[in-house]
């Protein structure tokens, strides 16, 4: 099976609960690509890419559409299986991981779809059908960010993650107390995410501020060498998310005891073939990890659901879904949700989602 015809599209996703706030951005409304790829039997795969704006990652929706735009008409003829595509990919083009990431998807989908088989099945095989996911709470005043805690808690999630940042580390410090007192005792594990925004110098605060309360330090600071410089100074662990932007990053961060987990996102990576080397490496060293991506609609979520369905249980900190924040599915039937704070992996071939393209327009360009 090989690739005949391949199509972009671009979609907008209007944060319903918004503003969705992190330490560097207010995101409002977020564009969204996609990708249907065609192949030489008529079989159709989809794949999608949503940088949650152009300040989180070195990533952006105009980006995606110029790279696949790039690579797109290098692909016809090339066999669908994700070795050939990635060799393809990185001779066309070097590095723009997620963009590559949608055709990726796209792939897989196309082949699980050609063998019958879900794309958890490609990817080693589903541990569950239900994935644990986790709840992300903008950056807010403590006791609002309290009363969320206390309202996610109770509908399910597993696993809170605060956003903070941006601001005094004074106002971090007073929410994260006040989130510790409604959750305690709950069974809720938490993470704190700082997105980059801290000085190495407020990320020490905030953690000797806080020694009783177990929370995951999330990608405090800006930079590797930051991250390097807290280390050996703070009592909580330490998970690396925008910094790990390759198997090279990951390699080094696990291998020098950097970090005791990563937020991943499945685009960031490269996608679900790369993600699979990433999940492997993460088990050899027994260390924890999510399978997010940074926004997007079905077909990322399924993506991301599929991999996290394969990930050891004990080392899946969650599959983070923009679903509680879009309105609509492409899917109408079997779109991906979130409910009791998990997710069901997708039944079918391929992704087990099939968008509506008509909610997609025109294509951008096909090739
Ligand atoms: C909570 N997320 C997975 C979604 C946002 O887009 C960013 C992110 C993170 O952990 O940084
Ligand atoms: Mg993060």
């Amino acid at each position: 099976m090989r690739i005949a015809e391949t199509h972009i599209y671009r979609h907008e996703l209007p944060v319903s609960n918004g503003p969705y706030r992190m330490g560097h951005a207010d995101i409002r409304s977020l564009s969204t690509t996609l990708v249907k790829l065609v192949a030489d039997n008529g079989l159709v795969g989809w794949g999608e890419t949503c940088p949650v704006g152009p300040t989180y990652a070195e990533s952006h929706a105009a980006g995606a559409v110029a790279a696949l735009s790039e690579l797109a008409p290098g692909l016809s003829g090339v066999e669908v299986l994700p070795v050939p595509l990635h060799r393809r990919m990185d001779n066309l083009l070097n590095g723009h991981h997620y963009a590559k990431a949608a055709l990726d998807i796209a792939a897989h989908d196309l082949l699980g779809k050609h063998l019958g088989v879900s794309v958890s099945d490609l990817l080693g095989g589903a541990l569950t059908d239900r994935v644990p996911s986790y709840y992300a709470i903008s950056v807010g005043a403590p006791d609002d960010t309290a009363r969320i805690a206390a309202q996610k808690r109770a509908e399910g999630y597993p696993r809170l993650q605060l956003k903070i940042g941006g601001r005094p580390v004074e106002e971090d410090i007073e929410t994260v107390r006040k989130v510790w007192e409604v959750i305690r005792g709950a069974g809720t594990r938490l993470a704190v995410d700082g997105n980059r925004c801290l000085t190495t110098r407020d990320a020490l605060r905030l953690s000797r501020e806080c020694p009783d309360v177990p929370f995951i330090l999330e990608q405090p600071c800006d930079t590797v060498e930051d991250l390097r410089t807290i280390r050996p100074q703070i009592g909580h662990a330490l998970y690396m998310d925008e910094n790990s932007t390759s198997l090279n990053a990951v390699i080094n961060a696990a291998g020098t005891g950097l970090v005791d987990g990563f937020g991943m996102k499945v685009t960031r990576i490269g996608g679900l073939h790369p993600m699979r080397a990433f999940r492997d490496i993460c088990a050899a060293r027994n260390l924890p990890h999510t399978c997010d991506d940074a926004w997007g609609g079905d077909v990322i979520a399924a993506a991301c659901t599929h991999i996290g369905a394969t990930v050891r249980p004990e080392l899946l900190d969650g599959v983070w879904l923009a679903a509680p924040s879009i309105d609509g599915h492409y899917d109408p039937e079997n779109g991906i949700r979130v409910e009791d704070g998990h997710i069901k992996r997708p039944e079918g071939p391929g992704l087990g989602v099939v968008p509506d393209e008509s909610l997609f327009g025109a294509p951008v360009s096909s090739f």
